[in-house]
């Protein structure tokens, strides 16, 4: 065995992308697949006949707007090599080690082992996995839900990579079978954005696509790292500068992703003057976006006031929005200065920020987790709403709202119908579609879910993709709550943590990756995803299988649900199981916007879904965009405490961690690090690389993480940052958003301590 690197901090990457990503994907790709299958695969990534990349939802450029090369960035790639490697992790491997053996090795070394190739099983009181046939394990999953006493004892989670096909039949599945629960990986994710989003602007996505953001005026990029994230979306950004846009970077970290940037697919750029891309970065206090955007919107009313209504768009606040007296009224009691606090940022700073946005007509606002992920997220979402409707900046090309979505196809999933809380239209066309009734009490969200699991309330757990043990909150809770299930089954790529604590009973499903060639005996078979732009595009694979015993996840589910329902069943699972065409058939019938699907799916580029609010046209209850009042919120932290954000690394994609280095923060060969600011280390008395202990407080509970390594980082005073999702177990399962009950796995208050020397 290689002997482990050692632990290395080196200074933080000045610009994104450029050379250093090039021969890391390169390297990625020899490692994985070795190069000649490498290049093969990258040349099909999001081109129009290709298949959707399965790293995150950045949307594709129109087909008249894309590279000649191929549309990727350095994640994408190390998402397609570690989904393309040939290493196996096959029968002979799962009789290699036990389970005890498995645990005590790393997520990375879990997952490196390569592709699962076999169904396997693992029965109460062995330690190992071993080979099943894809019938038994359907006989024994049916057999076990079957006789459930309640459909309710059965819990279906998705991770948001499964496709628009695979997605809908689950849902069709589990609820002919009865029951709504079905939480997903947006619980944990982008739900803010959605329940925040739907009330003011009558649409829970995105108003603006890709060309809006090229031709936008001004861009704030709220709590979200794009150079790491969503790295296609800095070639837009360089656009947008180049068309003489502005942009303004709210973080606690100024990432490397939004300072400086190369592109990658522009050789030509790699020497000479990288792109700068914010001209404004405001290190914005943890939760202090509410502050500051209040801040903001009192300078300009202010200046509104002064320039006789000409910062505001007042005729679009009076025909397009209600709201306005209150919101006034509001922003006119607030005291700026306590704002300005409020938020850590210098007041010079946040003047700067308001005469940025002042005279722009066209401004687009995105953010991702740094904003979602807290209790009150949706209130900091309806905060940005309210600065851009009061520009008038949501309707009209070039400005509006981007929430950037996480995994590739997390927001079709929502669209097919994967939510414990479907509204009622959608339960009646599918139950008259197929010929079923549909349960309509709500079921678990996720955090619901954990809970019920701990209770002894679930028996079954299906997930459907994901890693739901890691990525949930309270990973100790979690594993008590898997261990209780009678019988737990995933559908899977790769080996990960949630295989191995496990119910009595544990089933892996091996599917085939959205890169390899899915062929049933009606021919070859294409899926559709959705991007964060809401475009609906076909993703076709063009590699041969890892392994001939691996079937697509749609096929999967299809031929669960015919071994489950039988004839209780009046729908033709088999025919689904082989023509997807015949499932698109379905989804068009039932959902909005997918008219001719399987025609215009096939057209270059895909097509659009629907969208009001990108329109102008607002789709709430008043048929009205609405202006709201919204809490400051002022956190009671004990003084000497510090506020924990957990974030990923450059190297990983959630759970999947490809390496344990993060390049563009200079962190190498470690992940079990905490950040700091220079003052605070000096407070605590603390250098570089020193160990401590990290106890959180929440409602009376402790939680503990020992032998954190310190990294100084150019962090806002009183934040520390660590990895997700190692920091998981400091998170308690109730420290949420009361109204989305998203994790705030980005405001946990800790105290720090040094350890003893080990
Ligand atoms: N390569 C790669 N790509 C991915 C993923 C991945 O793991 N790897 N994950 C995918 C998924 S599912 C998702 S949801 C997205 C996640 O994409 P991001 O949201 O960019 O991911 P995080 O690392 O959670 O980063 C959140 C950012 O918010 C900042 N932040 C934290 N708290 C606050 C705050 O209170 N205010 C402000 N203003 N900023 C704050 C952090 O410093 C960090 O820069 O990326 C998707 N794409
Ligand atoms: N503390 C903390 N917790 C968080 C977050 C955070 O920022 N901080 N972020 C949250 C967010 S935004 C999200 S989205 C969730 C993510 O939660 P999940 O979506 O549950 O987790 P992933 O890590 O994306 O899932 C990885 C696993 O998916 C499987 N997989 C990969 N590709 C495929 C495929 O094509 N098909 C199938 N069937 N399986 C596949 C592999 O087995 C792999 O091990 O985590 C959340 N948890
Ligand atoms: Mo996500």
């Amino acid at each position: 065995m290689k002997p482990a690197k050692k632990f290395k901090l080196k200074s933080k990457k000045k610009i994104a992308v450029g050379f250093p990503a090039i021969s890391s994907v390169a390297y990625q790709i020899w490692e994985e697949m070795h190069i000649g299958r490498g290049i093969k695969t990258l040349f099909k990534l999001n081109q129009v006949k290709g298949y959707d990349c399965p790293s995150c939802a950045w949307p594709d450029p129109d087909p008249d707007n894309r590279s000649m090369i191929a549309e990727y960035c350095e994640n994408g790639v190390k998402a397609i090599a570690w989904e393309a490697t040939k290493d196996k992790a096959d029968p002979e491997f799962f009789q290699q080690y036990n389970i005890e053996e498995l645990l005590g090795k790393s997520d990375h070394w879990l997952e490196k082992q390569g592709r699962i190739t076999h169904p396997m099983i693992i029965n109460e009181g062995d330690s190992k996995y071993q080979s099943i046939t894809w019938k038994q394990a359907y006989n024994i999953i049916a057999n076990k839900l079957n006789t459930l006493d309640s459909p309710d004892e059965a819990t279906f989670y998705t991770s948001g990579r499964a496709s628009n096909e695979a997605a809908f039949m689950y849902q069709c599945f589990v609820r002919q079978f009865g029951t709504n629960n079905l939480p997903d990986c947006s619980n944990m994710c982008h739900e803010a954005s959605g329940v925040a989003l739907s009330e003011t602007t009558g649409i829970g996505k995105a108003s603006v696509t890709l060309n809006d953001l090229e031709e936008t005026d001004l861009l704030m990029i709220i709590g979200q790292n794009p150079g790491t994230n969503a790295p296609r979306m800095l070639t837009s950004l360089q656009r947008l500068k180049k068309n003489g846009g502005k942009i303004i970077a709210v973080n606690p970290l100024p990432e490397t992703g939004f300072m400086q940037f190369r592109n990658p697919q522009k050789p030509w750029e790699w020497i000479g003057k990288p792109t700068s891309i914010q001209d404004l970065y405001l290190q914005v206090k943890i939760n202090g976006d509410i502050a500051l955007l209040k801040a903001i919107i009192k300078i300009l009313h202010e200046e509104d006031k002064l320039l006789s209504g000409s910062v505001f768009d007042h005729n679009f606040i009076k025909n397009s929005t209600t709201g306005y007296k209150e919101l006034i009224a509001s922003i006119e009691k607030e005291n700026l200065d306590e704002l300005i606090y409020l938020s850590g940022i210098p007041s010079k700073k946040v003047y700067k920020a308001a005469s940025m946005i002042r005279d722009k007509k066209k401004i687009i606002i995105a953010w991702a987790m740094g904003v979602t992920q807290h209790k009150n997220g949706e209130d900091t979402i309806r905060e940005i709403v309210n600065l851009l409707l009061l520009k008038g900046a949501i309707g009209k090309a070039g400005a509006g709202t981007l929430p950037v979505r996480g995994h590739s196809n997390v927001q079709g999933d929502r669209t097919m119908g994967i939510w414990e809380k479907m509204p009622e239209e959608f339960l009646d066309k599918l139950g008259k579609a197929f010929d079923f009734e549909p349960p309509r009490k709500h079921g678990y969200a996720t955090i619901e879910a954990v809970k019920a699991m701990t209770k002894g309330k679930t028996k079954v757990f299906f997930g459907l993709g994901g890693n739901f043990l890691m990525a949930t909150p309270d990973t100790n809770l979690v594993t008590k709550g898997m261990k209780k299930c009678d019988l737990t089954v995933h559908i899977s790529t790769k080996l990960n943590r949630s295989h191995l604590v496990h119910g009595k009973t544990a089933i892996i499903l091996p599917c085939l990756g959205r890169t390899e060639i899915d062929k049933t005996s009606k021919g070859p078979q294409f899926v559709t995803t959705e991007d964060t732009a809401g475009r609906i595009r076909m993703s076709m694979g063009d590699l041969s299988p890892v392994s001939e015993d691996l079937k697509s996840e749609t096929s999967i589910i299809c031929e669960l649900a015919f071994e489950t329902l039988k004839e209780k069943s009046m729908t033709d699972w088999i025919t689904y199981a082989k023509d997807y065409d015949k499932i698109r058939d379905k989804i068009e019938e039932i959902i909005p916007g997918f008219d001719d699907y399987n025609v215009r799916v096939r057209q270059a580029g895909g097509f659009y879904l629907p969208n009001g609010a990108r329109e102008g046209i607002f789709n709430t209850k008043t048929g009205k965009a609405h202006l709201t009042v919204n809490p400051l919120p002022h956190h009671k932290i004990d003084p000497t405490h510090y506020i924990l954000m957990t974030i990923r690394s450059h190297d990983q994609f959630n759970t999947t961690i490809y390496s344990l280095s993060d390049r563009y923060r200079g962190i190498y060969n470690e992940r079990n690090v905490l950040m700091m600011n220079k003052t605070d280390m000096n407070i605590l008395n603390l250098k570089e690389k020193d160990l401590v202990n990290v106890t959180s407080y929440f409602e009376g509970e402790q939680r503990q993480l020992k032998n954190l390594k310190v990294v100084e980082y150019e962090i806002t005073q009183g934040c520390v940052a660590m990895y997700f999702p190692e920091g998981n177990v400091l998170i308690s399962i109730n420290n949420m958003s009361p109204e989305s009950k998203c994790p705030a796995s980005k405001f946990v208050e800790v105290s720090i301590e040094k350890a003893e020397k080990k």
